[in-house]
């Protein structure tokens, strides 16, 4: 087992001699080269990807770590999962483990391992109940890598969305539900992939994993590429990790209805066929040129030929009380038979993820169960740049730089504030502070997203290129945007149409084509109705809003961007109240190698996620800080000054008294109103104290109790 072989450099940054960008990437290289991939800054985890299998995982060593703190083992995600477990049971506080770091550096793998570690821990006496629950959290895993990941080209297995995930305990710490939030899946994907990519891997498990006479009764072939939703990018047979029938096993698991795992998959053929479906404009006539595609994708949706069609071709206005039936151009169609297939879906993906909350039950912490706690996982995508970045791309680095902001906020920032308000002395620590990149895109009024938003308002005709325009009128004097327009001679900005935003992780250049139709995200409201009308009630469910009166006018829904910054606005909130840990995922290669260790790969990551301003906070600083009266409140049966209370003075000269009997003056500060500790080993040796007094104590007191003293 590796955690047996001689730990190879040091295990936490912390205790390099020098503090020093070429110090943290030796000791980052030694121990990728030694198997080491985990490695601390006080208690953040900094994971690479090993690209390989190791061997470190098994059930010998989730024993190793059980119950244990952070520095008694060698650095693991499973001492993270740990001790936001203890923290969760002990003082019965939420947590969150946030897990960073750029697209397939290992996010959704350490998002596994840690809920399979909490998992092993739990439910020590077997309980049916709990242990339905545990293996309902795990298995959901599996269905949202089937149809929310794809194969990109900077991972064969990137998410394609984002999810966030509460794990709810009760009293005893067993996990008794939980409920998954879904970010913005990337849907464009559903009907276009860039060279060398692939669309959501559940495609491919359809077509592979279906037997004969399935794909006949969705009147499919086995070759992908007979598809234009599939055709486009790459057709290679990756070696799945999860397949069609591990697929349905799961949703068996979750307890998902046959009819509704049949419904899942006829939407996914109709959604193929949709894609086969032609437009043709002769003379003024629209014309579907590819009959057989339609018939089967109405047959599959379990609505009329006739319907379907209509409503590919024409639209129904609803203008002052009357209604008129306008026919399409080709290109109409085109867009719209797109917008169908992502939106279908899209709401195919939301509607999994709400059948599998209703399979965990999530009971909601701290409201009906008073004393149920959560751990938070999240586990969103990571930092992008490709070869052409669009709305997709800004939005998950937008959620990036949130994220990088809450880490700042939180790790580096509040730590000196707080020792500085304490009165402690403290030598402020640089450190790129990336808040003016997140008022450039959401800034009330003038930020990025609301000046797209206006643009998509506005009646008049405004494009894509004038939107840029917009923006570089109003973004012009922000270092972090820059266009075309605004700087003619740079040869990076090779397009009319590009804008570069000089993102936290490094610069980005975007293209600006297809942001209007993709923040505006219509569809019409003819395919809403069209789907409630479905004869298949599971599908038909998923569109309630097609019930709607044709002549009744509907408010103009909220834009894609402002839908999604609000849901990460949200997100940090959430997060913002709980006690977080952090997992920061680093990449050693970009061609997938256990062994090449890419020093400027990986020198980047570690600059823009900012390790090196990290350790230096945490080497200046403590590890555990409290309030006095909370502090004594805890610790003082171990000392005799301080049992059963302390009268000669103030709560802070009990903890003075306290530590200092103990011998550990040397290791503490006293701020104003609370005590710092520096090392993890004193705040482990008092709770070993506390915890040999503790029997004594109940003795003492089961005696008064009775009266004998
Ligand atoms: V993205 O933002 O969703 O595109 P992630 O989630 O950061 O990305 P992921 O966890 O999918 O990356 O990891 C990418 C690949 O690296 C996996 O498919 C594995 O092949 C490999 N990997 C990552 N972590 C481990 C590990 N602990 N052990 C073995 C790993 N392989
Ligand atoms: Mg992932």
């Amino acid at each position: 087992m590796a955690l047996q072989h001689r730990e190879v450099g040091v295990r936490d940054f912390v205790l390099l001699d020098q503090i020093t960008m070429d110090k943290f990437m030796d000791n980052l290289k030694i121990r990728f080269q030694n198997g080491h991939i985990y490695t601390y800054i006080g208690e953040v985890c900094v994971s690479m990807n090993p690209y390989r299998q190791m061997n470190i995982y098994g059930p010998d060593v989730i024993n190793i770590y059980k119950g244990r703190e952070l520095f008694e083992n060698p650095p693991h995600l499973y001492a993270v999962a740990d001790a936001a477990y203890r923290i969760l049971k002990q003082r019965h506080q939420d947590t969150c483990i946030l897990i960073s770091g750029e697209s397939g550096a290992g996010k959704t793998e350490a998002s596994k391992i840690i809920m399979k570690y909490i998992a092993a821990v739990t439910n020590i006496h077997g309980q049916n109940e709990i242990e339905r629950v545990k293996n309902v959290i795990l298995q959901s895993n599996s269905i949202l890598e089937t149809f929310g990941n794809a194969k990109t080209n900077r991972n064969d297995n990137s998410s394609r969305f984002g999810k966030y995930m509460d794990i709810e305990f009760d009293h005893k710490g067993d996990p008794v539900g939980g409920i998954i939030t879904n970010y913005l899946l990337e849907k464009s994907r559903v009907v276009q992939q860039q060279p060398g990519e692939r669309n959501f891997h559940s495609f491919y498990q359809l077509l592979r994993g279906a037997s004969d006479s399935e794909l006949q009764q969705y009147n499919l072939s086995k070759d992908p590429s007979r598809y234009h939703y599939m055709n486009q990018g790459s057709m290679d047979i990756l070696s799945e990790k999860v397949d069609y029938k591990s697929t349905n096993n799961a949703f068996k698991i979750l307890g998902f209805s046959t009819e509704e795992v049949q419904t899942i998959w006829q939407i996914l053929a109709a959604i193929l066929h949709l894609g086969n479906i032609e437009f043709q404009s002769i003379e003024d006539d629209l014309v579907i040129s590819n009959q057989l595609h339609l018939q089967f994708a109405s047959k599959l949706l379990q609505v009329t030929e006739n319907e379907l069609s209509n409503s590919l071709t024409t639209r129904i206005i609803a203008a002052g009380g009357n209604v008129m039936q306008k026919e399409h151009d080709a290109t109409q169609a085109e867009y719209g038979k797109d917008a169908l297939a992502k939106a279908i879906y899209d709401r195919l993906f939301s509607w999994i993820i709400s059948r599998i909350n209703r399979a965990i039950l999530f009971r909601g912490s701290k409201t009906q169960a008073r004393f149920n706690s959560v751990i938070g996982v999240l586990d969103i995508y990571g930092f992008e740049i490709f070869d052409n970045n669009s709305f997709e791309q800004f939005c998950i680095n937008y959620c990036n730089e949130k994220l990088q902001q809450l880490f700042i906020e939180l790790v580096l920032k509040q730590e000196q504030e707080e020792y500085q308000r304490e009165g402690i002395e403290w030598t402020n620590i640089e450190y790129f502070n990336n808040e003016i990149i997140c008022e450039l895109i959401e800034q009330p009024h003038k930020g990025m997203i609301a000046i797209m938003d206006e643009a998509c308002l506005s009646v008049g005709k405004i494009n894509d290129e004038t939107l840029l325009g917009a923006m570089d009128k109003n973004l012009s004097t922000n270092p972090h945007f820059s266009s075309r327009q605004l700087k003619p001679m740079d040869k990076e900005l090779k397009h009319r149409e590009d804008f570069r935003i000089t993102h936290y992780a490094g610069d980005v250049i975007y293209n600006i084509n297809g942001f209007i139709e993709k923040n505006k995200d219509t569809l019409y409201q003819d395919f809403k109705r069209l789907l409630h009308h479905s004869k298949n009630v599971n599908l038909s469910g998923m569109w309630p809003e097609g019930a709607q009166d044709i002549k009744k006018t509907t408010k103009r829904p909220l834009t894609a961007g402002t839908l999604f910054q609000r849901s990460i606005i949200d997100l940090v909130k959430t997060l913002l109240k709980k006690e977080p840990f952090y997992v920061r995922c680093i990449k050693p290669n970009d061609i997938k190698s256990p062994t090449v260790f890419d020093d400027e790969r990986v020198q980047h990551q570690v600059r823009y996620l900012g390790l090196l301003e990290n350790v230096r906070v945490r080497r200046a600083g403590f590890v555990h800080r409290q309030r006095y009266d909370k502090f004594l409140l805890r610790y003082k049966m171990i000392s005799q000054y301080t049992w059963p209370n302390f009268r000669a003075g103030t709560d802070r000269d009990g903890v003075r008294v306290l530590l200092e009997e103990k011998g550990f003056g040397s290791d503490v500060k006293y701020g104003h109103t609370k005590v710092f500790i520096r090392s993890p080993k004193t705040l482990f040796a008092l709770e070993q104290q506390r915890n040999e007094m503790i029997p004594h104590i109940v003795t003492l007191l089961q005696k008064q109790v009775r009266g004998w003293i």
